[in-house]
């Protein structure tokens, strides 16, 4: 062990060893994490040991999965998606945030439930253009949620599905409080915010050898990388790997490698809703809010449920940050209602496929009309590219 992480850790790491059980392992493994200094030198030790906590975990959550009864009890916190998904979450404290209150705004679901202590979550659905979302209201999250506080787990889970996360900050407190609260806990529940997965792959090979390979220019101009390339194989072989091809595309630091190893980290697109914005000071709190988290979330919006200001056009906003458009199917020439909701960038076919696989496999071509200063109409066939509020009709053989 190395000298560069004081003795209290080093105690920890002796407790860590001396564990006999996978909780116990897991507990004593976090606590000698948080008593490392973090810096440069001991970086690798704080990645190794973080991989060591990811397969400690992924253990635990199997045994958990195998010793659970067949019980045919569905979950109040298992919610059925429905369309777009967002959650509302928040730190716990009373007064409440305002979730219940800005979940009754967009959607007039739960009015009775604003002010009260919810331990379930409430659901509703925002309708904007004739799109639909659903909207999540969950219970707030405590400290130590990560751990199981408070359903914790259960609350964490949910959020690992969801389309997006919506962080609701009381702009009437201390909004760092609140912030560093929410952070710390959906990152120890491997919930990664508004980051690209890090472009590596790691594929197990037949050859008995873990083998490094650089392939862009980015990849090859890291620093350090016959350093990297060691502690990459470290980690990889900690995660019970003998053999295998680890591939790096891009600038990638050794804390990505654990994280590429660790199935259940999820990237999730999120904003943050300050709420109360009525409130005295709120205003001032609010620009510091922005200043300081705009670098890491593109929306930051402010509101007040009670003064009913909330941007009218907040449909618009999750479509442009979830880079989704609206595409109008037409049949007989009668146009649809409501839109399908598919990534930007899609084809025809993906829509054809999206609509019915039959339509792919008997696809004889399609019409797409394109709204704009000039209306234009098109006889188009599977790879071609749609745009937001395109219509199409698909014709079949
Ligand atoms: N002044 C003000 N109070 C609000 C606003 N939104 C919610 N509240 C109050 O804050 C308290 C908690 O609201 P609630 O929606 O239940 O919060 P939750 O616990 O996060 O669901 C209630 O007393 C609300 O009336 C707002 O925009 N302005
Ligand atoms: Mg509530």
């Amino acid at each position: 062990m190395s000298s560069n992480i004081g003795p209290e850790a080093q105690a920890a790491y002796q407790k860590y060893l001396d564990a006999g059980s996978i909780d116990e392992k897991i507990k004593r493994l976090e606590e000698f994490l948080s008593l490392i200094p973090k810096h440069k030198a001991t970086e690798n030790i704080v990645a190794l040991n973080k991989s060591r906590l990811a397969k400690l975990r992924k253990e635990q959550e199997e045994r958990r999965i195998r010793s659970r009864t067949t019980s045919k009890i569905v979950s109040p916190f298992s919610i059925k998606k429905e369309g777009t998904q967002l959650i509302l979450i928040s730190d716990y404290y009373v007064p409440g945030v305002g979730k219940t209150s800005l979940l009754n705004y967009l959607t007039h679901a739960a009015k009775d439930k604003i002010g009260k202590f919810t331990a379930i979550p409430e659901i509703g659905i925002y309708e904007y253009d004739k799109i639909r979302f659903q909207i999540v209201d969950m219970p707030s999250l405590m400290e130590d949620a990560s751990t199981g506080v408070g359903n914790g787990k259960e609350i964490l889970s949910q959020l690992r599905s969801c389309d997006l996360i919506c962080i609701c900050v009381d702009l009437s407190r201390d909004y760092n409080k609140q912030m560093s609260l929410i952070l710390t806990e959906l990152t120890r529940a491997s919930i990664r915010l508004n980051i690209e997965p890090p472009p590596i792959t790691i594929d197990k090979t037949g050859a008995n050898k873990i083998q490094v390979f650089y392939l862009t220019r980015e990849a090859k101009k890291i620093p350090n990388i016959d350093e990297l390339t060691e502690n990459i194989k470290k980690v990889v072989f900690e995660n019970g790997i003998r053999n295998a091809v680890v591939k790096l595309y891009g600038k990638v630091s050794i804390s990505d490698v654990v994280d590429a190893l660790d199935p259940s980290v999820v990237y999730k697109k999120a904003i943050i809703l300050g709420t109360k914005g009525d409130l005295p000071a709120t205003e001032d709190h609010f620009e510091s809010l922005k200043e300081e988290y705009s670098n890491r979330f593109k929306v930051i919006i402010g509101t007040s449920t009670k003064k009913k200001e909330f941007p009218d056009d907040f449909g618009e906003i999750i479509l442009a940050l979830l880079e989704k458009i609206r595409i109008y199917t037409m049949h007989a020439g009668e146009v649809a209602d409501k839109p399908l909701i598919m990534d930007k960038g899609v084809l025809v076919k993906d829509v054809a496929l999206k609509i019915h696989r039959s339509f792919y496999d008997l696809f004889d071509y399609a019409i797409v009309i394109r709204k704009g200063v000039k209306q234009k109409r098109k006889r188009v066939g599977l790879d071609y590219g749609l745009k937001d509020n395109d219509i199409i009709e698909i014709h079949i053989i």
